[in-house]
């Protein structure tokens, strides 16, 4: 099944960075950090989810699902331009992320799909989510709820 959304955030700001915000979270040789939900606005039934991951191991690793349980689902998106369309789709192969290197989901690029949400989501609220690799190995991270102009006004100082 291939679901089409018009990417309608992409215009807002997308790359101011704000790593001093947040704790890296540690497991074994995955490092998280900058994990993040942007706040739904009003009712919208879908949002979005960044973070930082470090792969420090020698080995590849591949992100194949989530699962949050204040989303009904959840799905891996890559961002794409159709025509002059900013649009998404699920990555049915999941994120690599090579020994070594760092992978950034963020807006415009890779990200984290939210869908019918199951719960509230409450600003500043900490949400667990599970990263399931394809080893079968998961984690689960602490994502933060904000805003996107928060971003913005804890970078200023
Ligand atoms: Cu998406």
């Amino acid at each position: 099944m291939k679901t089409l959304f018009k990417f309608i955030t992409f215009t807002m700001c997308c790359c101011i960075s704000f790593a001093a915000v947040y704790s890296e979270q540690k497991f074994d040789k995955l490092i998280i950090a900058e994990a993040w939900i942007r706040q739904p606005i009003a009712n919208n039934p879908v949002t979005s989810g960044y973070m930082t991951i470090s792969n420090s191991g020698t080995t590849d690793k591949t992100l194949m699902s989530i699962t949050a349980k204040f989303a009904k689902k959840s799905q891996l998106h890559e961002t794409f331009i159709d025509g002059d369309t900013m649009k998404m789709r699920s990555l049915k192969n999941g994120i690599l992320i090579p020994a070594g290197e760092t992978v950034y989901l963020k807006p415009g690029s890779h990200h984290i799909m939210f869908m019918k949400f199951a719960q509230h989501l409450k600003h500043l609220e900490s949400k667990n989510v599970t990263l399931i690799f394809k080893t079968g190995h998961s984690v689960t991270v602490k994502m933060t709820v904000k805003p996107v102009h928060m971003e913005m006004s804890s970078h200023s100082h």
